[in-house]
């Protein structure tokens, strides 16, 4: 892959990124309402590495936390606020910094926190810019790549601690290095985290066989719903009505389940349609194989993310997004 050979290196945010941090005495980080490992790996990244130069730093979450993260260091730093009141609160930081995040209403009731700059640090292609400093390396795998050259332009060496939680993000976001944002380079960085040391494997497990009866009771519920196309056999999802979680128990993270429809042989786009416990919108998580693309479906119904892998709230029902967000799925595939 020549990405980074075609495209100039975006030097400015990151030096005004860089200085705006140099420039601040306290920083809060944050990333998105219902974290991953890409959003809480770099965010943590950040912390140490801003806590190592000196700064205060807290990071702020707008949900509550999946608990297969736990082992990753400066887990138990990261504070929920999930409430605008309990975010007016707070002491005001010179630096609010988002990792991971496409667009202000993800940031949930951290946004209410009062602040100086705000940096937005991703690497979505549908960031909408809402930062004072946009920070968003769309070539970048993960946005603990960006985190990476953010440090490497702040002169912070890589450790073992930094490392964790890069190589968590990288693992998240490339899918364990199948998506097709895995090139030569996702494995020249990798190697460069694994040089300080750190045990992949290790890693890898924590962040994989760590499946609770609950979880494998929810995969199960998928599976059992898992339905392909009737219209379109290159097309399959998942669909889960209110009811249907209710009676399993939401869990705390949602997983891959959204792969196990792609995993289909032949299978070009796969969806997990989870209706919310009122009944009033449903997540909607598309994934795709390339060449096909499901942001576009995303971003027509006020979501993003990238290219192969995007989500959207859907504002309605069950049916009404079964109606609606499938036939655009379909859409796609027949163009
Ligand atoms: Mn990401």
């Amino acid at each position: 892959m020549a990405l980074h050979l075609d495209n100039p290196p975006m030097s400015e945010p990151y030096a005004a990124a860089a200085q705006a941090l140099r420039d601040a005495t306290t920083v809060t980080v944050t990333t998105h309402l219902n974290p991953d490992g890409d959003g809480i790996g770099a965010g943590l990244a950040l912390l140490h590495a801003l806590e190592g130069l000196g700064k205060r730093v807290r990071f702020l979450c707008p949900s509550r936390l999946a608990s297969i993260y736990a082992f990753l260091p400066g887990f138990t730093r990261i504070e929920p606020v999930t409430d605008e009141a309990t975010a007016k609160a707070l002491p005001a930081s010179d630096v609010v910094i988002s990792c991971d995040c496409g667009d202000r209403k993800r940031l949930g009731a951290v946004m209410a926190a009062p602040r100086g700059l705000l940096i937005n640090l991703d690497h979505h292609a549908t960031n909408d810019r809402f930062g004072d400093i946009n920070l968003v390396d769309v070539v970048a795998e993960s946005s603990g790549v960006v985190v990476s050259t953010l440090l490497r332009e702040l002169g912070v060496p890589l450790d073992r601690v930094l490392a964790t939680c890069l190589y968590t993000t990288i693992v998240f976001d490339t899918g364990r290095f199948m998506h097709s944002n895995t090139t030569a380079h996702t494995f020249r960085w990798t190697a460069e985290l694994l040089d300080t040391g750190i045990d992949a494997a290790e890693i890898n497990r924590k962040l994989t066989y760590t499946r609770t009866p609950h979880d494998l009771a929810v995969l199960r519920l998928g599976l059992e719903h898992l339905a392909v196309d009737a219209l379109e056999p290159r097309l399959a999802g998942i669909a889960l009505s209110a009811a249907a979680i209710a009676a399993v128990g939401e869990p705390e993270d949602w997983g891959d389940m959204v792969d196990v429809p792609r995993s289909l042989a032949g299978n070009c786009v796969g969806y997990l349609l989870r209706e919310s416990a009122d009944g009033k919108f449903v997540r909607c998580s598309l994934r795709a194989n390339p060449p096909w693309e499901v942001s576009p479906v995303a971003e027509a119904f006020g979501g993003g993310g990238h290219k192969q892998a995007a989500g959207c709230t859907f504002p309605g029902s069950l049916a009404d997004a079964q109606r609606d967000v499938v036939a655009r799925l379909r859409k796609q595939l027949t163009g």
